[in-house]
């Protein structure tokens, strides 16, 4: 009989990694992937149909970041928020889009907390560039009521992340601290289906990505490292590739290998991205795949959070790119270091 190519959904993937993982999960964590899979299957259908119904444009009101909403925006933050809180595995939810953790009034607590950007780089979805969610998983701390304080966790401490890239494809990558993972959404099945294994970032890649408009307010140390990549200080030749989109510079990242940076700037001096829910799962899944991340003094897995919408600055990519750029850090400090 004609071999039939077996396929391994992301729903079967967790069941078998969990089984090694978490054997007291007892499917309580694949019902948190399968709660975002639904979801971003969701949005995903929602992302590709922009322009043929009321998708597109704002909202007309911002966000708890000030940022004007994309009405993308509050509908994939209404589809987590309805997907996962159903899910009795579900502590609480924060969301980029809801100022305090949502909460869940149940017999018995959930055990996980799940931290998401529900649609990151929606401003670019009017010109069909690429888009995304990312998502953070953590144990709800057994010792602590405050729903904030038991979220703000160092990033050491995620059980699980990933994020969800709309772009030519829909590929869903995560990792539960076993390797990385990457599954294509099929059409043809509606499931995430295993297409890469063990993901590994290149030693050294050939692109770099940082917004260049902003290299003028960078500090000198980052502009000293740009500056001995495009020279060839690191021994090969880079291109320059920025989308403006964070989950699609990271995943070419993660992919292809080079750096990502978002250096602190004039307007974001503690950098623009978000620690909770944008540089601590991209850095979970970076550190997994071999890469590297910092925020230019510390691993951003280790930084303690003080509030859950904080800022970082955000410096993440392959070993030999991450290592230059620590020296190039060293050496700025060297002077100021002599001077003291
Ligand atoms: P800039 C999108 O708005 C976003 O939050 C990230 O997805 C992206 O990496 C960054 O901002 C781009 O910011 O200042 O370069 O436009």
């Amino acid at each position: 009989m004609k071999e039939f190519p077996m396929i391994t959904t992301i729903q079967q993937h967790v069941l078998q990694q969990q089984e090694e993982l978490f054997p007291e999960a007892r499917g309580i964590f694949s019902s948190l992937v399968s709660g975002i899979s639904l979801a971003t299957k969701a949005i995903g259908a929602q992302v590709r149909r922009a322009g043929l119904g009321d998708q597109l444009g704002a909202v007309g009101s911002t966000n708890v970041q000030g940022e004007e909403q994309q009405k993308l925006d509050v509908y994939a933050n209404q589809m987590l928020l309805h997907c996962l809180g159903r899910r009795d595995a579900v502590a609480m939810l924060v969301s980029e889009e809801n100022e305090e953790p949502v909460t869940f009034d149940r017999d018995h607590a959930g055990r996980y907390i799940v931290v998401f950007d529900p649609l990151d780089g929606s401003s670019n979805i009017d010109v069909n560039a690429p888009v995304g969610t990312i998502f953070s998983i953590f144990r709800r701390p057994e010792t602590e009521d405050d729903p904030t304080l038991a979220v703000l966790q160092p990033g050491s401490r995620q059980v699980a992340a990933g994020y969800i890239v709309y772009g030519s494809s829909t590929i869903f990558v995560y990792t539960a601290g076993r390797g990385v993972f990457g599954f294509t959404l099929d059409p043809s099945v509606g499931a995430f289906v295993l297409a890469f294994e063990n993901m590994k970032m290149p030693q050294q890649g050939k692109y770099y990505s940082v917004n260049e408009a902003n290299v003028d307010a960078f500090p000198t140390a980052y502009r000293e490292y740009l500056a001995r990549i495009r020279n060839g200080g690191l021994g090969c030749e880079y291109s320059s590739r920025y989308v403006g989109s964070l989950v699609a510079d990271f995943h070419r990242t993660l992919l292809k290998g080079g750096v990502f940076l978002y250096p602190p700037t004039a307007p974001h001096p503690q950098g623009k991205l978000r620690l909770m829910y944008e540089a601590n799962p991209l850095a979970f899944i970076a550190e997994q795949a071999g890469g590297m991340a910092t925020d230019g003094v510390r691993k951003i897995t280790d930084i303690q959070p003080e509030t859950i919408h904080q800022r970082t600055p955000l410096v993440i990519g392959s070993p030999v790119e991450m290592r230059a750029f620590e020296q190039c850090m060293k050496e700025a400090e060297a002077p100021a270091a002599a001077g003291r």
